[in-house]
């Protein structure tokens, strides 16, 4: 059975778990990392020596870690020349940039507020940084906001597993009890993704 090891809350084995089951690829998700633990041992080090989750485990024990290449490697096996997956190169090219604006432009703004928020004791929390990434966040969100102003999903008009990173970070903007600009293209964006199941049942969910 294929495994993928990380907590569920974490964005970053939501997008695995999310994949695998546009894919139709059956999966058991084990909780580690967080509360959970679990990462900083020999074994997990062996598997993902950034001790991070998520961890992908093919069935034939093959192991792969970094998010968004787990989706590309998923991608390119099960879903290859799929409207999922296009070989189209600008198509793909799309997607994948996406995906990096998500890791890193993304991450980069919002991410300090979230791990204020959400990772760290309100003792210890600082306004200042949660200020700070929360107004380079609007600004970031807006260059997604004016991309899915024009087109309905990260590529174009069909969903790929480019929108997989691109939806659970908007999800995530859209959610946390923060000022934002009204970006009405990602709230579109938003409701689009909620008549896909899995987006429903495992990113639309309190953020925690
Ligand atoms: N770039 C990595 C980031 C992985 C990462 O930062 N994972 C976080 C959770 S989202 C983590 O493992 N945190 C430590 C923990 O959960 O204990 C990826 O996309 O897989």
């Amino acid at each position: 059975m294929r495994r993928i090891l990380g907590r569920a809350n974490s964005i970053n084995v939501m997008k695995v778990v999310w994949a695998c089951e546009e894919l139709g690829l059956d999966y058991a998700r084990e909780d580690l990392g967080g509360p959970f633990g679990g990462l900083d041992t020999p074994a997990y080090r062996a598997m993902n020596p950034n001790a991070l989750v998520p961890v992908l485990v093919e069935p034939d024990g093959w192991t792969l870690w970094e998010s968004n290449a787990i989706l590309r490697y998923l991608g390119a096996t099960y879903a290859k020349g799929s409207a999922l997956w296009p070989d189209d190169a600008r198509a793909r090219a799309l997607a994948d940039q996406w995906m990096d604006w998500q890791q890193t432009v993304a991450n980069a703004s919002l991410g300090p507020a979230f791990v204020q928020m959400y990772r760290t004791a309100p003792e210890k929390r600082d306004e200042g940084v949660i200020r700070k990434s929360i107004a380079r966040a609007a600004e970031t969100f807006r260059v997604a906001e004016a991309h899915l102003a024009e087109q309905p999903y990260a590529a174009g008009d069909a969903f790929t597993l480019g929108d997989i990173p691109l939806a659970c970070h908007v999800y995530r903007y859209l959610h946390m009890p923060i000022e934002r600009p009204d970006f009405p293209a990602l709230t579109a964006y938003h409701e689009r993704m909620l008549s896909r199941p899995s987006y429903a049942r495992l990113v639309a969910v309190p953020i925690t």
